[in-house]
């Protein structure tokens, strides 16, 4: 039997839009769907960001308790993880609307960086706040790690106490300016980790599915979606998360590693 993977479906994010692909989910409604596709494809986690319905990024709580609510509703145990990184200009307090009743991970982006042509700000303050939050409300972290410092800026995190097990590492690799998605920059940085823990990849554009790989073959788990990519191949557009999700699991499959099902991911992840 092979080890159990957990897949996560961002399916939507902040950046991408309907006009570059009609399967952008925007509303409470949408987004719900999306998820619960993305689940009944074999994902055992979403990774939730909400919109307007004109497509603006939202933090609002209400839109988050929507959506948390429609994917209940439609009998779906997936574990639900609010994003705290949003969108680029917010601040923190904006951001941190996410984190509504329910939620059962929050993301903790390690770092400010530059993210494409703008800058995502993410203070040592700022993740000391997130953390702080994350920890009152019983949330397990996800720690967003785009470029090599960000692990130095977590054995910081982890130093000081603002941070502690469990919590989940997520290479985010590929963003315009963070690190680039090659097996060489992902060893690097495994390499890095500061103690034993579980981590995930995830490749932005067409690196998603190679990543993906790359992360079953090295023991890891795997995110795929809208959010960080729109195609399934050179040209053809996905019709949702949930078929980029199914793709990861056949590559799972090939790999000799098993869908992790949302109660397994719980337990993986330390969530009670
Ligand atoms: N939208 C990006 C600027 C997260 O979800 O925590 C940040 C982001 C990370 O998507
Ligand atoms: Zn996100």
């Amino acid at each position: 039997m092979g080890e159990k993977v957990i897949v996560t479906a961002a399916v939507v994010g902040a950046e991408v839009t309907r006009a570059q692909s009609p399967a952008v989910p925007y509303t409470p409604e949408e987004i719900a769907r999306a998820a619960v596709d993305a689940a009944r494809a074999g994902a055992a986690v979403v990774h939730l960001h909400a919109r307007w319905p004109d497509g603006r990024p939202s933090q609002e709580g209400a839109h988050f308790r929507e959506i948390i609510d429609r994917i209940r509703d439609a009998g779906c145990g997936v574990v639900v993880q609010c994003s705290t990184g949003g969108a680029v200009g917010m601040s923190i307090d904006e951001r941190l609307g996410s984190l509504v009743p329910g939620a059962e991970m929050g993301t903790l982006n390690l770092g400010t960086m530059n993210f494409g042509d703008e800058v995502f700000v993410n203070t040592r303050p700022d993740l000391v706040r997130v953390a702080g939050r994350l920890r009152e409300q019983r949330l397990v972290p996800e720690c967003e790690v785009y470029d090599a410092g960000m692990l130095d800026t977590l054995r910081w995190l982890l130093e000081k106490r603002h941070l502690a097990q469990p919590y989940h590492v997520q290479f985010v690799l590929g963003v315009p300016g963070g690190m680039s998605a090659s097996e060489r920059n992902l060893r690097f940085l495994l390499e890095g980790l500061p103690e034993p823990t579980h981590w995930s990849v995830a490749g932005v554009g067409r690196f998603q599915l190679p990543m993906a790989e790359l992360a079953l073959r090295l023991g890891g788990h795997v995110r795929v979606g809208l959010e960080d990519n729109l195609f399934v191949s050179k040209g053809v557009l996905a019709r949702g998360s949930d078929e980029l999700v199914s793709l990861a699991v056949e590559l799972a499959g090939r790999a000799g590693r098993i869908p992790a099902t949302p109660d397994e991911a719980r337990r993986l992840l330390g969530i009670t």
